[in-house]
């Protein structure tokens, strides 16, 4: 293996990664200064398969995004509507429950909830959503709310971050979704989402839901005005409150769709960059246990690639998204489970269905009925 890395000029870097010693900043930027790709891969390839086997997980889980009325308008997003305008919508506390009965009906052992900032709806209506979901599923796990809506839902309350976090717990919310953190830069989200929670407000929110026990994902929105330096520095406070908390679980890479955005005259990324993200991502945060591809943005043919480029999960069946859609996604907004198991065992990978905290799913049944899959 040594002879593969000494003709790179990275070798110093890999090799560290390899021999488990941590990377710093100026390792981040020369690899992505870098288009040794296969090299980064490999390595990142090996510390996947060390932190978690030959196994790559998906969930059978339903997204429900509740509203797209947002009193934000980040350039970056197509989905969000102000609320005068004829394409916004909320759903009815019905419209909402019936989703989560079809998913359960199909198998989800997880509904992933989010939406916009709504400037008028109350507290209530995120607790008695989550209550209600919850009485009617105890059994399946409620992953809602970015950190970004956690802080919004604590204003129209007028409670603290951690007095909002305790009561949506005691209603039933299992775990926060990764969303909202963008590029932590300063000036970049000052160009782009100057409305939004700072990226240290954002930490601070995930500190405060580590610290009561509610577990979450962390991902970064690449592709867009952020340069190689924003994107190691946002690692790198991933890293540093992973090393203080050890709540989270996984960590997404979302690769920007312009299309329908403020942002439109950017390109879509491109497979160099998207992989690029992916090993450096492995390389850089070594006390994260899982990468996610969330095959949605990423597309499924390069979802499958990243199997073995460091990305150990590929999300799930989803059933229907908005928020990538709107912005131009040309994915389906489903996958069937046979389908997600054929592309994992094409890449020569071992399918396991998980739940939201990584727990193995086991079904006697569908076990049987896809051993010919
Ligand atoms: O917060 C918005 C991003 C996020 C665009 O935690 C866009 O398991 C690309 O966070 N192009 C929502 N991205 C999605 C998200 C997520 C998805 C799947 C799994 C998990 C998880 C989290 O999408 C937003 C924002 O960062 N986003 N607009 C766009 N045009
Ligand atoms: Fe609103 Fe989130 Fe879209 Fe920003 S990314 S406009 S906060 S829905």
């Amino acid at each position: 293996m040594e002879w593969l890395l000494k003709q790179s000029s990275l070798y110093d870097i890999l090799l560290k990664a390899e021999q488990q010693e941590r990377l710093g900043f100026e390792d981040g930027i020369k690899l992505f200064k870098s288009n040794d790709l296969l090299r980064i891969g490999f390595v990142a390839n090996n510390i996947r398969e060390r932190k978690n086997g030959n196994r790559a997980y998906y969930i059978i889980n339903r997204h429900i995004n509740y509203s797209n009325i947002c009193k934000n308008q980040c350039k970056f997003c197509a989905f969000s509507k102000k609320q005068e305008d004829p394409h916004g919508y909320t759903m009815s506390m019905k419209e909402i429950l019936d989703k989560a009965a079809f998913a359960s009906e199909e198998g989800a052992t997880e509904f992933h909830i989010v939406g916009g900032l709504h400037p008028e709806l109350p507290f209530d209506f995120y607790v008695k959503m989550i209550s209600s979901i919850h009485e009617s599923h105890p059994d399946i796990h409620i992953q809602a709310f970015t950190a970004v809506e956690i802080e919004h839902l604590s204003q129209m309350a007028g409670i603290s971050v951690s007095e909002t976090l305790k009561i949506l717990k005691e209603a039933g919310l299992g775990s926060l979704p990764g969303g909202g953190a963008e590029v932590f830069s300063s000036s970049v989200r000052e160009k782009l989402c100057p409305e939004k929670l700072s990226g240290e407000g954002w930490l601070q929110v995930m500190r405060e839901a580590h610290n009561i026990g509610l577990r979450s994902n962390a991902t970064m929105l690449y592709g867009h005005a952020e340069t190689p330096e924003d994107r190691v520095n946002h690692l790198i406070k991933l890293r540093e409150l992973q090393d203080e908390t050890g709540g989270f679980m996984s960590f997404i890479p979302l690769a920007f769709h312009p299309k329908n955005t403020e942002l439109s005259f950017y390109s879509s990324t491109t497979a160099m960059l998207d992989l690029k993200v992916i090993a450096i991502s492995r390389l850089m945060l070594d006390n994260f246990d899982h990468l996610k591809a969330f095959w949605i943005m990423l597309g499924i043919k390069l979802s499958q690639i990243s199997l073995r480029f460091g990305v150990d999960d590929i999300d799930g069946t989803v059933q229907e998204e908005k928020i990538t859609h709107a912005a131009g996604a040309n994915t389906p907004e489903a996958l069937s489970v046979v389908e997600i198991i054929r592309l994992i065992r094409e890449a020569g990978r071992e399918p396991v269905e998980r739940d939201t905290l990584y727990n193995p799913v086991v079904r006697k049944q569908r076990d049987a009925v896809l051993q010919g899959v």
